[in-house]
């Protein structure tokens, strides 16, 4: 019980709805708190207290509020769509790595969305981590060939199967200690790898129509959900479909990590865009067969996307 002192706490939030912030105590309580008028008005002017972010909460009979939020080490954040510049909404902080969960198959892996996620964890700063689930549906051989560019370009690869109990043990070591975000298509078993680490969470899957049928209407509300072995996982909902997220186009081929060892070496240095210009490094590392073709479409459709 709370004495009717008032007790600092630290914690970290797991959740923010409606002005009310659930948030994970030091030794695994949770409380729900509201902010400290000072806070309040920070909310307004633009800096607002997210999942993830670490706070002191104030606990008395009353109820809690939160009195202070720690400096964030990386945050997600969320541009206008397209590579516009507009308004940054951050949707998790301190996030240590964002985890790309595509399936094998069924459905079929559409890699320019997983360039666009990859593009997105490098504009943050956050390490990604590539699950390849659902491999019980397909050849080993085919899907490790299908995903060796990202092999090459340096990624993390994870293969799994929920049904098969392949990779979870892998994968439960990769997360523990540490916020990592969920992020890929509806239907590529990222709640049914979540259900299979952690029982107790019980996330409703759903097959491929249902997700479909689900598809815009999500929101893009994170929450933490806790992992036993400490660390959590951000389930954001809208932010799996959502791959539109600006970055800025002057580091577009700085996000993918292949091309930096040839970025200085273009004729026309660092203003070369890598698409018309002749005397270009990325160019000719493609023709010489070092860099993958696939990835280097990825690159020229979210450079003609900026307009
Ligand atoms: N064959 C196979 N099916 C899977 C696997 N993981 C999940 N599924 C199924 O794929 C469907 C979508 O899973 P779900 O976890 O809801 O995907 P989410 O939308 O990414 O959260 C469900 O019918 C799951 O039972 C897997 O490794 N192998
Ligand atoms: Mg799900
Ligand atoms: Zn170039």
């Amino acid at each position: 019980m709370i004495d009717s002192l008032p007790l600092r706490r630290r914690g970290i939030v797991r959740k923010a709805a409606g002005g009310v912030y659930d948030v994970e105590l030091d030794g695994g309580d949770v409380v729900s708190a509201t902010l400290r008028g000072r806070l309040k008005l920070e909310q307004r002017t633009g800096e607002r207290v997210v999942p993830g972010d670490r706070v002191e909460v104030e606990l008395r009979t009353g109820g809690a509020t939160i009195e202070m939020v720690e400096q964030r080490h990386s945050q997600l954040v969320r541009r206008a769509p397209g590579f516009r510049v507009g308004r940054a909404k951050v949707l998790v902080a301190n996030v240590d790595q964002m985890v790309a969960v595509f399936a094998a198959a069924r459905p079929e892996p559409r890699l320019r969305m997983l360039d666009r996620f990859l593009v997105l964890a490098e504009a943050n700063d956050l390490p990604a981590l590539i699950v390849v689930n659902k491999t019980d549906l397909v050849s080993a051989d085919d899907v490790r060939a299908r995903f060796a560019p990202y092999h090459d370009a340096g990624y993390g690869l994870l293969y799994t199967s929920v049904p098969r109990g392949v990779g979870i043990e892998a994968l439960r070591e990769r997360l523990c200690g540490r916020v990592s975000v969920f992020t890929g298509p509806s239907g590529a078993g990222k709640s049914s790898l979540l259900n299979a680490l952690e029982p107790s969470l019980q996330l409703r899957t759903a097959d491929l129509s249902e997700a479909v049928v689900k598809g815009r209407h999500t929101t893009v509300t994170a929450e933490l959900l806790p992992l036993r072995c400490g660390g959590h996982v951000a389930d954001t909902p809208g932010l799996r479909e959502l791959g539109l997220w600006g970055v800025p186009l002057d580091e577009l081929d700085f996000c993918f990590p292949e091309f930096r060892p040839y970025l200085g070496a273009c004729r026309f240095g660092g203003s070369c865009t890598h698409v018309p210009e002749p005397g270009c490094a990325v160019k000719d590392a493609l023709s010489a067969g070092a860099l993958s073709s696939d990835r280097y479409e990825s690159y020229r459709l979210l450079r003609a996307e900026a307009g």
